[in-house]
């Protein structure tokens, strides 16, 4: 705003490079004057003449300072006159200008030069900021300025700016601040919103008062119309359906089918009328148009003689039927004229993808212009685009501490001694055959055996010589432990 500000001021200011804008006061405004030559009197009279302004005197009024110093050519300043020590134009232009009654401590007055009418010497009296000093002669310096003036008009008064615009007084003109929605040099021209196309996916813009309203072309929401509605295809028996969100009439929901690659649904079978009729009761409680329709309508008076001779009571009745998946019918048939306005269903052929994006062997498949992909994956795979493996591990098929590999579409399980099978489900009968002395009696305990001299006679130990593991004691791949006089052990491993 204050960017837009600082322009618009300099736009509508018609100043000269030599002439400056210095204060305002009491209806008059104070300016900065270029003179040529030495800083006199007549010399700052006519710089301020030249720019068609009048040349103020070094006192405010005919009061001020007992009428010295001031004469009838000056603008008169309503000053209160009581202290002629402040009511020099000079102070009040500091006053005005900087809020201070120093002259010479006032910038924008430096190297400025003042008229002084009952002066004897022809001089004009000048402030100097950088000296400091006041009243610096002007017969001893040139080209520097004179301090003119001219009545100062606020335009605002005529309330220049329209629908509620702020009017702002600046020197030479006015500024207008306008309301949201407004623009032009008096806010009198509405902003047009929709000029910067906010609205996308060919949507409608409609402009209001500092707002614009986009409607949206089908299949797209949001303020700008910058999302895709989600849809949802269903896939049954080799075909998509599509349920739309939006409404239309018959012919319109036929084009806007078409647009999207398929057509008006078709149901033919009980199978498509259930399948559609199950979607329908999941969704909004909508009837939809499918593509069913009559083709002439034929009307008889009821003594059987066709409509004919004298039709013209007859208005522009819509010819045709159509044929809606009714929410109030349990979603059978019902006639309706083809130009009311309901919700649709479109189905499409199930294609073969153009481009496969179905990973690790997956078959594509597309509807609607590919707009929707399916991937049917190769056993073992899933997910969306069958990227993921897997893992037939998850249900921990190995049994009996057996562990799990997982591969594709299957597992190996490898399995804890003692124990077989695909999912180490058969625990190995390790005494048969019995591979103990003859004799002797063989126990199985998961993963291994102990062989055991027990003889013929009720429990004796027969052997009185402990048995030494050898080579031959236990099967190939197995270890021999000793325990004791008749007996050992053999573990896998
Ligand atoms: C008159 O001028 C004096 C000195 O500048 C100031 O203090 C006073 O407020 C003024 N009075 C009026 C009525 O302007
Ligand atoms: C429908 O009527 C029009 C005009 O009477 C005729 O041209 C057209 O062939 C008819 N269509 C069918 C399918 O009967
Ligand atoms: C992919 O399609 C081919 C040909 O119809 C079929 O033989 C194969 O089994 C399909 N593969 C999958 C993963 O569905
Ligand atoms: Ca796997």
């Amino acid at each position: 705003m204050l960017a837009i500000l600082i322009i618009a001021f300099m736009a509508s200011t018609s100043l000269s490079a030599e002439v400056s804008y210095l204060t305002s006061i009491q209806g008059w405004g104070y300016y900065k004057v270029r003179v040529s030559g030495l800083m006199t009197q007549a010399n700052i009279q006519a710089a301020c003449v030249a720019e068609g302004m009048m040349f103020p005197c070094m006192r405010a009024n005919l009061d001020c300072g007992g009428g010295q110093q001031w004469t009838a050519d000056c603008p008169a300043l309503p000053d209160n006159g009581t202290d002629p020590g402040v009511c020099r134009v000079q102070v009040l232009m500091a006053e005005s200008a900087c809020g201070i009654p120093e002259p010479w401590m006032c910038p924008p007055l430096d190297d400025t030069f003042i008229y002084i009418p009952g002066y004897s010497a022809s001089e004009a009296c000048g402030i100097d900021v950088d000296g400091p000093t006041w009243c610096v002669d002007g017969d001893v310096v040139s080209d520097l300025y004179a301090t003119c003036v001219k009545e100062h008009v606020n335009e605002c008064l005529n309330s220049p700016c329209n629908n509620g615009g702020a009017c702002a007084d600046i020197p030479d003109g006015y500024l207008c601040i306008c309301q949201a929605g407004w623009t032009g040099q008096n806010c009198q021209t509405e902003v047009d919103e929709c000029a910067s196309n906010p609205c996308q996916n060919g949507a409608t813009c409609t402009d209001g008062l500092n707002g614009y309203i986009c409607t949206c072309a089908p299949s797209w929401i949001g303020d700008h119309c910058e999302n895709k509605q989600p849809v949802e295809d269903l896939l049954h028996d080799s075909k998509c359906y599509r349920l739309s969100s939006d409404s239309a009439n018959h012919a319109d929901a036929q084009t806007r089918c078409t647009a999207i690659g398929g057509r008006l649904a078709v149901v033919k079978d009980a199978g498509v009328q259930a399948f559609l009729a199950n979607e329908f009761r999941q969704g909004a409680g909508v009837s939809h148009w499918i593509g069913l329709k009559s083709t002439n309508i034929t009307f008889q008076h009821i003594d059987q003689s066709p409509l004919a001779g004298y039709t013209n009571w007859k208005p522009d009745e819509p010819a045709e039927l159509c044929v809606l998946m009714d929410k109030d019918g349990g979603y059978k048939w019902k006639v309706e004229f083809c130009d009311s306005v309901h919700n649709y269903v479109c189905e499409s052929d199930e294609t073969t993808c153009r481009l496969n994006v179905c990973q690790n062997g997956g078959n594509c498949t597309a509807c609607f212009n590919e707009d929707f992909v399916h991937c049917d994956c190769a056993p073992g795979f899933e997910g969306e685009r069958c990227e993921i493996d897997v893992d037939e591990c998850e249900s921990s098929p190995c049994q009996f501490g057996g562990t799990c590999k997982d591969g594709i579409d299957s597992y190996i399980c490898t399995c804890l001694p003692g124990y077989t099978g695909d999912e180490c489900q058969t625990d190995i009968d390790l005494c048969n055959p019995n591979p103990c002395p003859f004799g002797w009696a063989c126990v199985d305990t998961g993963p291994s055996l102990n062989c055991n001299a027990f003889g013929r006679d009720h429990g004796h130990v027969r052997a009185a010589v402990p048995h030494s593991c050898t080579k031959a004691s236990c099967p190939v791949g197995m270890t021999c432990t000793e325990a004791g006089p008749g007996s050992y052990s053999c573990t896998v491993g």
